[in-house]
């Protein structure tokens, strides 16, 4: 397909578009895209197209009402030569133009397309891309500017969400650059399988991740390496210490106290990982 036909394409269905939009914001709808004989299930490329979840404190939306938003694909790194969604957003926010009046940017990963957005209607952006040859890539595709309201408040969650819109002949799409069944069944699992709605959401304060016992160092795995860091923190906390660049942090100072109660990090907590490691014992708490 002609890089003058995908876009001419996708130009067109925006103006469809307009034509059918009596819609609400709301989550994706799988059930819009015509699967016909196609089975998602079957497709060996299964891209991901993920919008940015934002949590912010009713402060930090005070102090910082202009928030991007990316859209990001994985799983399809240079399978791909053209996209096209819609972008729906909350009404309550203000979607940002740049300089030409442009209400998205294309991110890394479309940077060796051409890309274009144009807005079909109040709360919807059009965003497309295309390129002669798989050019599309892993990483954010597209990034979009939008003001929050003033006087948001725990609990409000203002939605951006990718929809997938057909008129006639033409249709959104995420493709590959010789039209194959390869590339028909990746577009019918992107479309179905593979969308995740994000946006920004209003929280009281962020969520402390789960303790993860055993993890002194943090880095979501148990091993020697954080029976080892108890033993530097205890042995030498002018350097490991908790607070120190190189030391133990809050939480992995929490997730270390594996034994005894409670009562605080000492060498039993590494020695109690160390058994662990060597199936002496079958579980850190
Ligand atoms: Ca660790
Ligand atoms: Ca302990």
């Amino acid at each position: 397909m002609s890089i003058r036909k995908i876009i001419a394409a996708a130009v067109a269905c925006t103006a469809a578009a307009v034509s059918v939009l009596n819609m609400s914001v709301s989550a994706y709808d799988p059930g819009n895209y015509p699967l016909g004989t196609l089975d998602p299930s079957e497709s060996e490329i299964r891209p991901e197209i993920t919008v940015d979840m934002i949590e912010l404190t009713p402060e930090e939306a005070e102090a910082a009402p202009l928030q991007t938003i990316n859209i990001n694909v994985s799983g399809a790194d240079e399978k791909y030569a053209a996209f096209g969604f819609h972008v729906v957003y909350d009404e309550r926010l203000i979607a940002q133009t740049d300089s030409a009046g442009n209400y998205a940017a294309a991110g890394e990963a479309a940077a060796d397309m051409e890309f274009r957005t144009t807005v079909s209607a109040d709360n919807t952006v059009f965003v497309t891309a295309a390129s002669t040859g798989n050019k599309g890539k892993d990483g954010t595709i597209v990034s979009m500017s939008f003001m929050l309201p003033s006087g948001v408040k725990a609990g409000d969650i203002f939605d951006v969400g990718i929809e997938y819109r057909r008129a006639k002949k033409v249709t959104d799409c995420f493709i590959d650059y010789n039209d194959s069944e390869a590339g028909r069944l990746m577009e019918a699992w992107a479309f179905t399988e593979g969308v995740k709605d994000g946006g920004i959401k209003i929280v009281e304060k962020h969520s402390v991740p789960a303790r993860t016992p055993g993890d002194a160092n943090c880095d979501t795995e148990v091993n020697m390496a954080d029976a080892v860091l108890i033993m530097q923190a205890l042995s030498n906390p002018d350097t490991y210490g908790l607070g120190k660049s190189e030391g133990i942090t809050d939480r992995g100072w929490q997730n270390a106290d594996v034994v005894g109660g409670g009562d605080g990090v000492t060498n039993l907590d590494a020695q109690e990982i160390q058994s662990f490691k060597l199936g002496l014992v079958d579980k850190l708490e």
